[in-house]
């Protein structure tokens, strides 16, 4: 919709109408916005004012008419109707008064057409192109990882098991493995695919299937890596104030908020955020991980996100490097968005001790065997790497302000749902 003066013609969707004795108002939405058009009974022929009459809400239309500027009309500008053709006269509309938040994901398919809905997928778009140019900005490659896996990345309990021929095989939870392959040949490279993580919780942070964007890079350390995810989020950050003003406003998210996520984010240690929590009254025991309760409370401290590093290896994963000042900790960093909304981004250097991979692995209950490929890795040319893993629907979630992850996504899956 490109509202300007004179004749316009537009194809729409009838968000609302009101009749009236003389004049009859239809607010017509499409994939840019809503506006609203006037039918006037002294104006128009018998044959549009009996249409006009029939409008239900979501009918599909095409509308011509004169356009002009109104202050009263909702979006600032009115059509006024000559010609109205009804494509498809919808049937009464289930979506009216229950707005419970069961009601509206059983009617996902039609909920996804609401303004809100609408202005997070738009937001979700930015954040996705503002990505995929920071990665190309710095020189990273996309690959495309597999899907199906014969092995898991992050631990046994969440994943999910297919048939696969006359074997299992497990829908992914993350490229990494994959991704540590492919810098040997391309040295930065990075993917968007879906991972899938069996979730037994029913939080407003977890989803049964979710986007991930991870980054691996050849020769990258510690300190690197960093600064990369850093520059990402803040690059994320700028690009969404930007572009998408009109649905952060919608949405009640606060565009100053936004423009000030730029690096450098604060930083400690997992001790020393067992210290700030130990101060506001929750003792934990060292070696334990921190949990959602945690990571809210720490979170009171901060504005930006939050860089959490060296956590006790025994709560992470086995790929993670042993930092070599103290073997109980690993080069991990989890970055920890503001206001409440988790984790998201998990990310380490990676271990380059085939010995201690492979201690770890047996640690963990794996079977060596399935890892032999991703050893080979440490066997030929193996160099220093890094790399992490963003959750997209855990920062639509914060940067759309939103109170359920479900809402960053077209279609959510969890436990309880994979039903429309
Ligand atoms: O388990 S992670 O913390 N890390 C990895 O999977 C690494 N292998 C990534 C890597 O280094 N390439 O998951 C990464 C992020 C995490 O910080 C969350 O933001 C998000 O993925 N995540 C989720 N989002 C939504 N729903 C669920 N269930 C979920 N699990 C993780």
């Amino acid at each position: 919709m490109d509202a300007g003066k004179g004749k316009f013609n537009i194809r729409g969707w009838v968000y609302r109408e009101r009749k009236g004795k003389n004049n009859i108002f239809i607010i017509l939405r499409d994939s840019t916005n809503i506006i609203q058009c006037v039918v006037k009974k002294e104006k128009v022929n018998k044959d549009v004012w009996e249409k006009a009459e029939k409008v239900t809400i979501e009918s599909s239309l095409e509308i011509s008419g004169n356009i002009k500027k109104d202050k009263r009309a909702t979006g600032g500008y009115e059509i006024e109707v000559e010609e109205l053709n009804i494509v498809n006269l919808a049937q009464p509309f289930p979506i009216t008064k229950d707005y419970s938040p069961e009601f509206l994901l059983e009617k996902r398919h039609l909920w996804l057409r609401s303004r809100k809905l609408t202005a997070v997928m738009k937001v979700k778009e930015t954040i996705l192109d503002a990505s995929r140019e920071f990665f190309k900005m710095n020189g990273w490659h996309e690959v495309t990882p597999p899907i199906i896996t014969s092995t898991a990345c992050e631990g046994g309990s969440t994943l999910f098991q297919l048939k696969y021929f006359n074997d299992i095989a497990y829908l992914s939870q993350s490229a990494q493995l994959y991704l540590e392959a492919l810098i040997f040949s391309l040295e930065k490279v990075w993917s968007l695919t879906p991972s899938f993580r069996a979730e037994k919780s029913k939080t407003s942070r977890h989803l049964a299937e979710y986007w991930h964007l991870e980054g691996e890079a050849a020769w990258l350390d510690f300190e690197g890596l960093l600064k990369f995810m850093e520059g990402l989020i803040s690059h994320i950050c700028q690009r969404v104030a930007e572009k998408n003003e009109k649905e952060l406003k919608f949405l009640g998210r606060d565009i100053e908020t936004l423009k000030k996520i730029k690096p450098p984010f604060p930083r400690i240690t997992y001790d020393e955020a067992l210290k700030i929590l130990e101060k506001d009254g929750i003792k934990i025991k060292w070696g334990k991980d921190l949990r959602t309760i945690e990571e809210d409370t720490l979170m009171k401290h901060y504005e930006k996100p939050l860089i959490v590093t060296k956590y006790p290896k025994e709560v992470k994963a086995f790929y993670m490097k042993e930092d070599p000042n103290n073997p109980k900790v690993v080069l991990c960093c989890d970055i920890i968005a503001p206001e409440g909304y988790g984790e998201i981004i998990g990310s380490s250097e990676r271990e380059t001790d085939i010995n201690k991979l492979i201690k770890r692995l047996k640690e963990s209950g794996e079977d060596i065997k399935n890892y032999e490929w991703y050893l080979d890795l440490r066997r030929y040319g193996s160099v220093p790497h890094s790399g992490f893993g963003m959750g997209v629907e855990r920062v639509v979630s914060w940067i759309c302000k939103l109170d359920n992850i479900k809402d960053a996504i077209p279609f959510p899956r969890t436990m309880l749902r994979k039903y429309p």
